[in-house]
C-alpha cells in the first residue's frame, strides 16, 4: 500500500503532510494515517507543535464522496477530527488550492489556520445534499456567528483566503508559493508568543450573542424559502446550526451527524451524488483515450456578434483566449460589441469583475467585417442564423480562409452537421460546439461528433470546455442533438395537456413542485410569445394569443394576466382563446389527476433519452441526466431524467408510454431499451 501520508520533523516542529492524489479526499486510508501520526507527533517529546499540510494541487477536498452509501468503516472522520482538536500539542493547518467540506472540518480542528491568498475554503456538501458531519456546522458559528454561517454553509461557495481572514475561520494568509515556509515561521512566532491551544470549540462568545437573538433562524428561512424550496439539505443545516446554538457542543455535535446521516440515507444526496460523478464522467469518452493528444487553442475566431455569437466570445475572453469577432454590417458588430461591454458593466456593478479585468478582457477582444482576418486562429466557431445553405456558404469559405489544422466548429442547435462538414475539405477538422443561452452563463457544452471528427478534435473541445468553465458532454448528430431533443418531448405534451383542458397554472404548478424554476408556459411569457415560433407559418395557441394582443409579460398578458408588479394571475381571457383552439383542432376535453401531469409531462423525455441512449446519441444515461442539469436546470436533487426514472421505476415509465401511444400514436411509442430494462428489472444506472 503506498503511503497516503508522511511526517516530517523541522527541528522542534513536525509536518505532517497528506498525499492522496488527485485531491486528497479523506477516505479510510487517509483517516487512519492522520490518526497514526497525530499520535505519533503527541508522543514524541521532541516535538513541539506540528503543521497539517497537503501535498499536490490542493488541500483536501473533503470525505471521499464515493465511500457514501457504502458501509460505515471505522474510524470516521469525526474521530479524526476530535483527535486533531484534543492534541496537547498546537496543531496548524497550512491551506492552499481548495479546503473543501470535511477538508475544511479537520482544519476547523487545527488550532490555527494559516492560507495562500490564492487558496479557497467553503462547505460545499449543500450541493451533494448533504451537511458537514464532521462538526462543520458546529465549530463554523463558534468562530463566525450564526447569522453569517447560516449562509455559509447553506450557500456553499467557497471563499477566499483574505475573505475567510475577514470572517474569522483563517487567522494568517502566507506567501503565495511558500506554505510550508510561512507556515513554519507563524508556529515559531505563535510558540514563542506562548499561544494557546485555541480549540474552536471552546469559543463561546458568538454563539453566547446569537443565543439572544433566536428569532435569526426562522428569519432566514422565510427570506430563503424560495432558493430552499424542494430540497432536504438547507433546512437539516439550518437545524444543525441552531443545535449549535442551543445545546451543549457534544449535544450539538451529536445532532449534526444524527441529521447528517438522514440525508446521507435519503434520495436527494444519493441523486446529487450521482450527479457530481456524472459530470466527471461526462468529460471522458469511451474511445479517446485521456492521452490523445489535444490541438493549441491559442487564438479563436466567431462568426456572428449576434447573441449567441457575442456570448460565445465571452467565454474565451474571461479566460484570456484573444477572440476574432465577424459580422457583415458595422452596425451588427458595433452593437454584438457593445452588449459584450454591457455584460461585463453589469458584472463590474455586481463586484464581480474589477475595471482592469474588464478592459483586459476587451483588450482581447478584436472586431471584423472581413473572415480573412481569421486565418490565424487555432479554433473558429460559426453562430449564425440557423440555416443550411447559409452554414454550408460559411463553412465553403472558412475552409478556403482557415490555416491547416485549424477547428472549424459550429454552434448549430439541430442542423446536420456532417452536411456541413460536406462543405469542407476538412470534415475530420469540423466539429459541433452547441453552447446554451445565455452563453456566457448557462454551463453546459454539447460536443458534437461528426461521421468524420477526429480523435484529437473530440479530445480538444472537451478539455477546452473545461478550461471556458464549461460541462462538456459528448452527443451524435440528431435533430435537436441531446438536451433539446429530450426536452422538446415535455414541451409537446405541455401544449397538449393545454388543449385537452388543462391550465397553463396546473402545468406550470407541477413542473414548480417537482423542483423547476418556473413552468414552461411563465417561461413562454417572460420570453414573449412574439418570439417564439416566428420563424413557422403554423397555427399555434402562442400565435392566437399574440393575435389578440397577448404577447406575454411585457404587453400585461399571455398565458397569465400580470399587474404592475408583473405578478401572474389565472387569465379567463386566455382559457378563451386556449379552448377556441381546441375546438378548432378538434380537441376532446378530458381530467387529469395531479400524479398524471407530471407523468405526461416528464415520462416522454425519459422515453426520449432512452432513444438517445439506444441510437448510441449519448454515450451514457448519466451524460443525459447532465446535460439536462446543465443545461435546463433540471432540478438537481431528481439526480437528472434518467436517474429519477430508475427511482420511480422503469416499468411505471412503460406504462405511461403506452397510454399516450395509444392517444398519440407511433411517436409516443416505448423505447426498445426502455421496455427490454423495465422487463428484465433493470435500470438505466445497470448500463
Ligand atoms: C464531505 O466532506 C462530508 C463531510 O462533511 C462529512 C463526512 C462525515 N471524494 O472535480 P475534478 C475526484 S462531502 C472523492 O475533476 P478539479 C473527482 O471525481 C465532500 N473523489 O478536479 C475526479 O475524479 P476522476 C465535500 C473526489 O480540479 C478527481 O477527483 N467536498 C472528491 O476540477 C478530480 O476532480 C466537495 O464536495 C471527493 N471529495 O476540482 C468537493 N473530489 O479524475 C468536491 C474530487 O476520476 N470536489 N474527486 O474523474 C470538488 O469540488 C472538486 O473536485 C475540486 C477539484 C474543486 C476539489
Amino acid at each position: 500500500m503506498t503511503e497516503v501520508a508522511k511526517l516530517e520533523k523541522h527541528g522542534s516542529i513536525a509536518v505532517l503532510t497528506i498525499d492522496s492524489p488527485p485531491v486528497n479526499a479523506l477516505g479510510l486510508d487517509v483517516r487512519r494515517a492522520l490518526l497514526k501520526y497525530i499520535s505519533m507527533a503527541e508522543a514524541d517529546p521532541e516535538i513541539e507543535a506540528v503543521i497539517l499540510a497537503c501535498a499536490g494541487q490542493t488541500f483536501s477536498a473533503g470525505a471521499d464522496i464515493s465511500e457514501f452509501g457504502k458501509p460505515f468503516q471505522a474510524p470516521d472522520l469525526g474521530v479524526v477530527c476530535r483527535h486533531i482538536e484534543n492534541s496537547s500539542k498546537i496543531i496548524v493547518a497550512a491551506i492552499h488550492g481548495t479546503a473543501l467540506g470535511g477538508g475544511l472540518e479537520v482544519a476547523l480542528c487545527c488550532h490555527y489556520r494559516i492560507a495562500v491568498p490564492s487558496a479557497r475554503l467553503g462547505l460545499p456538501e449543500v450541493a451533494l445534499g448533504l451537511l458537514p458531519g464532521a462538526g462543520g456546522t458546529q465549530r463554523i458559528p463558534r468562530l463566525i456567528g450564526a447569522r453569517k454561517a447560516l449562509e455559509f454553509i447553506t450557500g456553499g461557495a467557497p471563499v477566499s483566503a483574505s475573505a475567510a481572514r475577514e470572517m474569522g475561520i483563517v487567522d494568517e494568509v502566507a506567501d503565495e508559493g511558500a506554505l510550508v515556509g510561512s507556515a513554519l515561521e507563524y508556529v515559531r512566532k505563535l510558540i514563542a508568543g506562548g499561544a494557546p491551544l485555541r480549540r474552536v470549540r471552546d469559543l463561546e462568545d458568538r454563539i453566547a450573542a446569537d443565543r439572544q437573538q433566536p428569532e435569526l433562524f426562522d428569519e432566514f428561512r422565510r427570506s430563503n424559502a424560495r432558493a430552499f424550496r424542494g430540497k432536504d439539505a438547507p433546512e437539516s443545516i439550518v437545524k444543525a446550526i441552531e443545535a449549535a446554538v442551543a445545546l451543549p457542543f457534544e449535544e450539538g455535535l451529536a445532532r449534526e451527524f444524527e441529521l447528517f446521516v438522514e440525508l446521507e440515507k435519503g434520495l436527494q444526496a444519493k441523486a446529487q451524488i450521482h450527479a457530481f460523478f456524472a459530470e466527471r464522467t461526462a468529460s471522458k469518452v469511451k474511445d479517446v483515450p485521456g492521452d490523445t493528444p489535444v490541438l493549441p487553442v491559442r487564438t479563436v475566431g466567431v462568426v456572428g456578434a449576434g447573441t449567441m455569437g457575442g456570448g460565445i466570445a465571452m467565454n474565451f475572453l474571461n479566460v484570456g483566449i484573444p477572440v476574432h469577432i465577424v459580422e457583415t454590417a458595422q452596425a451588427n458588430l458595433d452593437r454584438g460589441i457593445a452588449t459584450i461591454r454591457k455584460n461585463y458593466e453589469i458584472s463590474l456593478k455586481r463586484g464581480k469583475l474589477t475595471a482592469e479585468a474588464l478592459e483586459r478582457r476587451m483588450s482581447l477582444l478584436h472586431a471584423t467585417l472581413d473572415l480573412g482576418d481569421l486565418r490565424d486562429c487555432d479554433l473558429i466557431i460559426e453562430a449564425v442564423f440557423e440555416s443550411m445553405p447559409l452554414k454550408q456558404e460559411i463553412f465553403a469559405k472558412l475552409d478556403a480562409v482557415a490555416r491547416d489544422g485549424a477547428i472549424l466548429a459550429s454552434n448549430t442547435s439541430f442542423l446536420d452537421l456532417n452536411q456541413i462538414a460536406r462543405a469542407t475539405s476538412r470534415p475530420d477538422h469540423v466539429i459541433g460546439l452547441h453552447f446554451f443561452s445565455p452563453a456566457n452563463v448557462m454551463p453546459l457544452l454539447e460536443v458534437v461528433r461528426g461521421d468524420a471528427t477526429a480523435k484529437p478534435v473530440v479530445a480538444t473541445a472537451m478539455k477546452l470546455a473545461r478550461k471556458i468553465g464549461k460541462v462538456p458532454v459528448l452527443s451524435g448528430v440528431c435533430d435537436g442533438f441531446i438536451a433539446n431533443r429530450a426536452m422538446r418531448a415535455r414541451t409537446e405534451q405541455a401544449d397538449l395537456l393545454l388543449l385537452q383542458n388543462l391550465s397553463p397554472d396546473a402545468i406550470d404548478a407541477a413542473i414548480y413542485d417537482y423542483g423547476f424554476a418556473m413552468g414552461p408556459f411563465r417561461m413562454l411569457d417572460l420570453v414573449g410569445l412574439d418570439v417564439i415560433g416566428r420563424d413557422s407559418t403554423e397555427r399555434s395557441v402562442a400565435k392566437d394569443l399574440v393575435a389578440a394582443g397577448r404577447m406575454g409579460q411585457k404587453s400585461g398578458g399571455g398565458y397569465y394576466d400580470y399587474d404592475e408588479a408583473r405578478a401572474a394571475r389565472p387569465s379567463e381571457a386566455a382559457l378563451d382563446i386556449i379552448r377556441a383552439h381546441a375546438a378548432w383542432k378538434g380537441i376532446a376535453q378530458r381530467s387529469f389527476s395531479q400524479e398524471e401531469i407530471v407523468a405526461r409531462l416528464l415520462h416522454p423525455v425519459v422515453n426520449e433519452g432512452a432513444k438517445i441512449l439506444e441510437e448510441g446519441i449519448a454515450m451514457r444515461a448519466s451524460d443525459i441526466d447532465v446535460a439536462m442539469i446543465k443545461g435546463y436546470n433540471w432540478p438537481v436533487q431528481t439526480g437528472g431524467p434518467m436517474f429519477w426514472a430508475d427511482a420511480v421505476g422503469l416499468p411505471r415509465i412503460v406504462e405511461t408510454m403506452k397510454a399516450l401511444e395509444a392517444e398519440q400514436g407511433e411517436a409516443m411509442r416505448p423505447s426498445r431499451l426502455l421496455v427490454e430494462l423495465a422487463e428484465s428489472g433493470r435500470t438505466f444506472g445497470s448500463l
